[in-house]
């Protein structure tokens, strides 16, 4: 078993590890759990294969298939539950990986493109023949895709080294210590979600896990001083705010909602102030294994809007084109470097070596500013990348996917601002011959993750193009874009 875990089981045997649907489960109790699954697993899986992909919503059973699949030294390739079957079978594919520990619910989605384990605990052996052999954490990796501007989807190859400095900077800025319970209701296979379990594994601190994200829940665990921080993305601190009870104020044990995965709207910090909500922005990706730059509990309120210092060991610069720094104000893009950053993608081609500068930085495509204190405000993106509700979506490969359609010569797609998910994407397309904008819609909605869909297909003559024949997609973003539809 995982080495970091054995010694939680001994050091605070009683103590709460997960808070899972009215169940309170100690650290010994999740250590049988884990044996348990890794027998099972052992006796499915064969020794040769490395990777094994894992879909699943949240659940205890996928905490402990993630515990034990570590345990047994496999390396998880974590599939975002909302993908359609072409997007599985690409990122299966590119990773190589042929068996997947899969909930019943996705079984047909997956049957005829891998080798399915079942995520079901009445399958397992009621006693474990485990060995007390411990299980380095080095060998902790988790794979997770992200799409790109090329519209390929890129295998982000997170190593525990990546994971524990991240982690150590967390637990800096925000004085994390074993007593602090977590709230996860974000998806487990996001870093937004894994991440927690990583701090769990390095500091001992307790998880409340939810199947799917629930104001009314969160706010109940909250009030009644279970939860001391909860992970939330702009969607649900929104949403949150109107689960506030209007009799009770948050309790004193309630450090702070830790906000990530996109912007965050000016009003909903100044609407959390005033509702004395507290709230540290940050700023991280999947690259960095979750936040590197972040507010402290001190300067949440004095500092809104940005998203905060880098956090220990990370290294930030701001540059021009030519990787020049820029002065304090001056936007540019944002660089990274340090222990938290991934070293490669999976499959390392020129496109994704091209993602680091010739001296090690990392190009994280996103534009900002650093004040004179050196704050960081996150301006917009470089790439048209697209944030629906905490889901990233890159145009190029939704219109790579339209582009199919044989009645579509032009097709751009841009992100529309939404009241619900902040973003949405919606289609410009140019067709040769009389199409209905519903067979369009149903066409992409059997290739892409549902949040993927263009929700708005505009059928237009032409598309603006520059003076030398480019698209030029910018115009469709002002009110030039009425003349197009
Ligand atoms: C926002 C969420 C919770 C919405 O899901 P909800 O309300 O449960 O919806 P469903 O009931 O599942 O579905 C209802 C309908 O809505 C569609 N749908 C669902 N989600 C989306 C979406 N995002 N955009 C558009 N449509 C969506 C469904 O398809 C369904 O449609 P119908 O009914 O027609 O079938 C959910 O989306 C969610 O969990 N989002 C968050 C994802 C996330 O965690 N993103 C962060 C990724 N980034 C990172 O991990 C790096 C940053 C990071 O690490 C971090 C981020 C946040 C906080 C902390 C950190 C950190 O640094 O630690
Ligand atoms: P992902 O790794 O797929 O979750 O996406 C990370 C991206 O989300 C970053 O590259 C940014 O574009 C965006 N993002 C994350 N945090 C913030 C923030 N605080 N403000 C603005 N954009 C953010
Ligand atoms: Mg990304
Ligand atoms: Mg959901
Ligand atoms: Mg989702």
């Amino acid at each position: 078993m995982l080495r970091l875990l054995t010694e939680k089981i001994n050091d605070i045997p009683t103590q709460p590890a997960l808070y899972w649907n009215n169940q309170t489960i100690s650290y010994e109790e999740v250590g049988q759990k884990v044996a348990r699954w890794m027998d099972y697993l052992a006796a499915l899986l064969p020794t040769s294969e490395k990777t094994i992909g894992l879909m699943s919503q949240n659940s205890d059973e996928m905490y402990y298939v993630i515990l034990a699949l570590w345990s047994l030294e496999k390396d998880i390739l974590f599939l975002n539950t909302h993908l359609s079957q072409d997007e599985l079978l690409f990122q299966l594919h590119d990773a190589k990986v042929t068996f997947v520990v899969s909930e019943v619910k996705f079984h047909t989605t997956l049957s005829s493109i891998s080798q399915i384990v079942l995520l079901d605990s009445r399958l397992l052996p009621s006693k474990s023949q485990q060995s007390d052999r411990l299980v380095e954490a080095n060998n902790i990796t988790s794979i997770m895709y992200t799409s790109g501007t090329t519209g390929k989807p890129k295998g982000v190859v997170q190593r525990f080294s990546n994971h524990q400095a991240n982690v150590k900077s967390a637990q800096l800025n925000m004085g994390l210590t074993a007593k602090d319970c977590w709230a996860c209701a974000v998806p487990l296979f996001h870093i937004s979600g894994l991440s927690i379990v990583l701090r769990q594994l390095i500091t001992g601190c307790s998880i409340s896990l939810y199947p799917k994200f629930d104001a009314e829940q969160l706010t109940t665990d909250i009030v009644n001083e279970r939860v001391t921080i909860a992970s939330v993305v702009t969607y649900m601190l929104e949403k949150m705010i109107t689960h506030v009870p209007t009799d009770a104020h948050y309790p004193p044990t309630f450090k702070t909602f830790l906000s990530g995965g996109g912007p965050v709207a000016k009003e909903t910090l100044l609407t959390c102030r005033e509702l004395e909500l507290p709230v540290i922005q940050s700023y991280g990706m999947t690259e960095t294994c979750s936040q590197v730059v972040a507010l402290s509990a001190n300067d949440a309120l004095k500092k809104i809007g940005a998203s905060g210092l880098p956090l220990h060991g990370m290294s930030l610069r701001i540059v021009d084109e030519n990787n020049q720094r820029l002065p304090a104000k001056q936007t540019g893009e944002i660089q990274l470097k340090g222990p938290q950053v991934i070293t490669h993608y999976l499959n390392e081609t020129a496109s994704h070596l091209a993602k680091w500068t010739s001296d090690g930085w990392f190009r994280t495509g996103d534009l900002g500013y650093l004040d004179e204190e050196g704050y960081l405000f996150v301006v917009s993106r470089l790439s048209e990348l697209i944030i629906s509700g905490g889901e990233n979506i890159y145009p190029a490969e939704v219109e790579a996917v339209l582009k199919q359609h044989p009645a579509l010569t032009e097709v751009a797609v841009v992100g529309e601002s939404d009241d619900r998910w902040g973003q949405i994407p919606v289609a410009y397309v140019v067709a040769n011959h009389s199409v209905k904008v519903e067979d369009l819609q149903q066409f992409a909605s059997s290739k892409l993750a549902k949040y993927k869909q263009p929700k708005k297909v505009y059928l237009c003559d032409a598309l603006p193009k520059t003076a030398s024949g480019k698209l030029a997609k910018h115009r469709l973003l002002t009110k030039e874009r009425d003349v197009f539809i």
